[in-house]
């Protein structure tokens, strides 16, 4: 019998991974999809295969993780092996403006999933995945944060992403739901949204390259960040629903750099010789004729900001034979051959 998976997020960065991922694996993976005015599956057009049910391996939902009674519906219709809630208001400078929105998709559209696995009568049959962050550990002191550090979250996102984080736990201890969460870095690809900054970046500077922009806005370049790549990430968000045991894992490159260094890469790599002057918000780059190409300006600056993250992942290597397989140089590698792909 071939297993079944529903992702709540399919037409995201991950969902559009893990989808490829499952098929590849032999899954029958349904998707929840919301209602949008614009098109919100470009992620995942060239894996659907048409109207004929029978003949697919890849079924779409209309649904809402805010929406409980198509929550209840999708997941007693469906009655999955495995949930993967994806689903999230990820933008965390976003999560400032809309808080409460925030709370309720990635805090309690965590719990309507919980209570609708909790509902059935094969509760632990299903197994359950939460998209955790390291975002969740904000202003943490520690160099290295692995599954045993306290959390401060620093956003309406990071702290909804806690509660979603906590009730997943209480579910699996109450009830006995094999119910599991990945605690995962920034990780990143040529499927990121736009206005995440490594895709602002190179997407940016590929076409100040080709001559189709002219400058880049950006914030607070001095965060670190660890940064993987989101299809060695999705990997282990399967492994993870497929340990012996549910528990919650830290998975990242214990590496980190920060977002001047991921700017001065992608330079290098498109060959833009970039010279920085002046220092915070007056700190500029410019090309070798002397051409403005980078500007900081208040605009993307956080009301707190996260300085510092770096994870480390002992604990997957251990337990799950995970590690990441994509080193940082070859991600932006990745990404900028995308963008001259589709912007050339
Ligand atoms: P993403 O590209 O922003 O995708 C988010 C997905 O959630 C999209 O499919 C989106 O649908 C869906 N969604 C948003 N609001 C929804 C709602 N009310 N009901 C149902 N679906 C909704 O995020 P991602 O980078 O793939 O990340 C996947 C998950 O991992 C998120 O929960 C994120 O918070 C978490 N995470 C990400 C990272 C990272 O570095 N990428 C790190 C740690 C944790 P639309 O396409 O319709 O907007
Ligand atoms: O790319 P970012 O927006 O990612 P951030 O805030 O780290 O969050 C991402 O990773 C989390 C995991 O740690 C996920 F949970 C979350 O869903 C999301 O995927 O920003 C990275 C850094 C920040 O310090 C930000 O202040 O880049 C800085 N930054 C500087 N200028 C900017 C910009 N970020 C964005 N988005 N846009 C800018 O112009």
């Amino acid at each position: 019998m071939k297993k079944k998976a529903l992702i709540f997020g399919i037409t995201g960065q991950d969902g559009a991974y893990l989808a490829r991922f499952l098929i590849k694996k032999k899954y029958t993976v349904h998707g929840v999809i919301r209602r949008s005015s614009s098109l919100n599956t470009g992620r995942i057009d060239d894996i659907y295969q048409g109207p004929d049910i029978k003949k697919r391996n890849l079924i779409l939902h209309f649904g809402d993780s805010i929406d409980t009674s198509s929550v209840f519906k999708i997941i007693s219709k469906t009655l999955p092996d495995e949930i993967y809630n994806l689903s999230a208001q990820s933008h965390v400078a976003v999560s400032f403006e809309v808080p409460e929105y925030t709370s309720n998709v990635d805090a309690l559209g965590t719990l309507r999933i919980l209570e609708a696995i909790k509902s059935l009568k094969n509760k632990k049959k299903i197994k359950f995945y939460q998209a955790g962050t390291s975002e969740m550990f904000g202003g943490s002191s520690k160099e290295v944060q692995n599954e045993k550090t306290m959390f401060d979250p620093k956003s309406p996102y990071a702290a909804s992403k806690v509660y979603a984080h906590s009730i997943t736990k209480i579910y699996r201890d109450a009830y006995k739901i094999f119910a599991s969460n990945g605690i995962l870095f920034n990780h990143e690809s040529p499927l990121r949204g736009e206005t995440f900054v490594t895709k602002k970046i190179i997407k940016a500077l590929t076409l100040i390259k080709l001559g189709k922009q002219k400058t880049l806005y950006l914030g607070n370049i001095y965060a670190k960040r660890d940064w993987g790549h989101a299809k060695d990430y999705v990997e282990a968000m399967w492994k993870i629903l497929n340990h012996k045991v549910p528990d919650d894992f830290v998975i990242s490159t214990n590496k980190q750099i920060t977002v001047k260094k991921f700017i001065e890469i992608a330079s290098k790599k498109l060959d833009m010789k970039l010279k920085w002057k002046g220092k915070g918000i007056n700190e500029k780059a410019y090309d070798s004729r002397g051409k403005l190409i980078i500007k900081i300006i208040p605009r993307y600056f956080r009301p707190l900001e996260v300085d510092n993250l770096k994870g480390n992942f002992s604990k997957a290597k251990r337990l799950l034979n995970w590690k990441p397989k994509t080193t940082i140089v070859q991600l932006i590698d990745e990404m900028i051959a995308f963008e001259l792909k589709n912007n050339g």
